[in-house]
């Protein structure tokens, strides 16, 4: 995935193999602990049971994605080396990869149309919440304190900076809605309610709007707001069986 001539990286599956960059000879997945995306690829690994490793990114420097020109994550190394870049389009490689057991992008405008939603509306609606005051950003970002692979500075770092920063990106989310922060996620979530119609978006059982989604408020859990999710009618039952469904 080196950047040539300015070539801005792809969202999929790259050209170009990685195997340096598995860990333990298992699918290799680059993180950030908090980061809503890397929930979604969470979320479906643990529904299909499969093994995986996982490499923590420092998320103000993102040093241990050096060597990638896709500067966000997650950024998911398969086992035999192939790189996939973009939750959504990971999420779909994953299931095409091990169980085909929902329609492939173009296929289905539902599927579709909720997976988008998930990125363009759902992940910034709780990034407006979870980090709407500095104290609520600061809890949110306590977990880098705990980080195995991170240095002391990095740590500090991380947590008091990267907390200002996450305060701002939080304002800046919540300008993008007309509705205060809370309000808006709890308009997001009775929209979001009326496509499960059964069970998950995919009915019976999970799609990829089900993973997508599920992921984005998974990350949210225990942080400031999270109440708005599990007390929601329709949302938060469904919310419960995915947590069941996918053991994340
Ligand atoms: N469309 C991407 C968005 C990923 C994304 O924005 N990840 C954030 C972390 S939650 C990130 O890496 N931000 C660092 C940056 O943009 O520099 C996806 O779905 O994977």
């Amino acid at each position: 995935m080196r950047q040539h001539n300015n070539i801005v990286p792809k969202s999929g599956v790259q050209e170009e193999l990685a195997p340096e960059r598995i860990v333990g000879g298992l699918p290799t997945m680059y993180c950030f602990e908090t980061c809503p995306f890397c929930f979604k690829v969470k979320a479906i690994l643990g529904s299909m049971g499969i093994e995986y490793s996982k490499v923590e990114v420092d998320p103000t420097f993102k040093t241990q994605l050096k060597w990638s020109d896709w500067r966000k994550v997650p950024v998911f190394v398969d086992s035999d080396g192939t790189q996939v870049t973009d939750s959504n389009y990971i999420v779909h490689y994953i299931d095409q990869k091990n169980s085909n057991s929902f329609p492939r992008m173009g296929e289905d405008p539902d599927q579709d149309k909720w997976m988008e939603f998930s990125n363009a509306v759902l992940g910034k609606s709780i990034v407006a919440v979870i980090y709407t005051t500095y104290k609520t950003s600061v809890q949110a970002l306590d977990y880098v304190t705990k980080v195995d692979n991170f240095s002391l500075p990095a740590r500090i770092i991380n947590k008091w900076l990267g907390a200002v920063i996450m305060w701002r990106v939080g304002k800046v989310r919540a300008n993008m809605f007309e509705l205060p922060p809370e309000e808006n996620l709890k308009f997001q979530l009775d929209k979001m309610s009326k496509a499960i119609t059964g069970d998950y978006f995919g009915e019976k059982e999970p799609n990829g709007a089900d993973y997508a989604n599920f992921g984005i408020l998974r990350s949210m859990d225990g942080l400031h707001g999270f109440e708005i999710v599990s007390d929601h009618p329709v949302v938060g039952p469904w919310y419960r069986r995915m947590r069941v469904h996918s053991g994340i």
